[in-house]
């Protein structure tokens, strides 16, 4: 692909999100702030299970700069149990109560459509489900609702997807699952302007796999639905680096990066700091490269520049 067609394609991919009482532009890539509301999520399991201590941090995250707070009550991390409803509704919805006017569009983090309905309820204005809205009663629970929600990839359960993830053509097949995830969303109902995929690193999925997709990231722009991407501190990373859960910041970065190079327009990250600076010299660059690929540059030839 040719460098001002790719562009045009990135940017022809995904004007705006809605969700709910917010409409998303995606003209930027945008960033969604992790908040594990958990004793035992991979990277910072039992920093936010206070409710205290996860509203704090969710605070912290729109200050720098997060778009978008994703709140959850269950680890999905490989080898994890699933959670009773109750346990995930008592961590998850005094943090949405407490953050619900904090001006950013709020995330749920669940696959239990109890839960999703309760969230809806309180305002929240994103379902994302790594299940992909298969439990039954998911769909229902958000089709008249207008919340966005996210469709993830995820070959087997959390329990056992690691064990021997197979793939023939890992690209390929993702893209089929999340086609056919989106189809059904449709045709419950859900308006595709609401719908955002992801491809799901790290569910059910190879070191090999995940830097596959990375790789081919933009095979699914062809879905014609924004896509969003969650790579930070995973375990692949780790394994490019060498490094321990805690020191894969430079890596998150690099994956955001990368991942917004081929088409991401949402980053689900838990450093939100580091990621706004990262992306604004990306999303710079990248606004400056389409005014030229438009053919709209200025003439700044008296311009002063460092
Ligand atoms: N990854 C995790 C959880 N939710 N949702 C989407 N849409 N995409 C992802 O890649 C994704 C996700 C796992 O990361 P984390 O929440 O940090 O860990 P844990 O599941 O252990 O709480």
């Amino acid at each position: 692909m040719t460098p001002a067609r790719s562009s045009a394609m990135l940017r022809a991919a995904a004007p705006h999100w809605r969700c709910g009482r917010h409409e998303l532009a995606l003209d930027r890539v945008r960033i969604m702030g992790v908040l594990n509301v958990t004793p035992d999520s991979f990277s910072d399991g039992g920093r936010f299970a206070a409710p205290r201590a996860a509203v704090e941090h969710g605070q912290r995250m729109i200050e720098e700069g997060a778009d978008i707070i994703d709140i959850g009550g269950e680890s999905t991390r490989p080898g994890a149990a699933p959670v009773p409803l109750e346990v995930e509704r008592e961590r998850v919805l005094p943090v949405l109560r407490a953050l619900r006017d904090a001006g950013v569009p709020l995330s749920v983090d669940t696959s239990q459509p109890e839960l999703m309905r309760a969230a809806l309820d309180l305002g929240v204005s994103i379902v994302n489900d790594v299940r992909a809205l298969r439990a039954q009663g998911a769909l229902e629970a958000v089709r008249g609702t207008g919340c966005g929600v996210v469709l993830m990839h995820m070959q087997g359960e959390p329990g056992t997807m690691q064990v021997a993830p197979r793939y023939a053509d890992v690209v390929a097949e993702v893209a089929a699952w999340l086609g056919q995830r989106r189809d059904a969303a449709l045709a419950a109902g859900i308006e595709r302007e609401r719908i955002v995929l992801d491809p799901g690193f790290g569910f059910g999925k190879t070191h090999a796999h995940n830097r596959r997709l990375l790789a081919r990231l933009d095979q699914l722009l062809a879905l014609g639905q924004p896509l969003l991407v969650g790579l930070s501190r995973k375990s692949s990373l780790g394994d490019m680096i060498g490094r321990p859960v805690g020191e894969r910041l430079g890596a998150s970065i690099a994956a955001a990066l990368l991942a917004a190079s081929k088409g991401a327009r949402i980053v689900r990250v838990h450093d939100v700091a580091a990621t706004r600076d990262a992306l604004a010299v990306w999303n710079a660059v990248q606004a400056a490269d389409g005014q030229a690929a438009d053919g709209q540059a200025a003439d700044h030839a008296g311009e002063a520049s460092q």
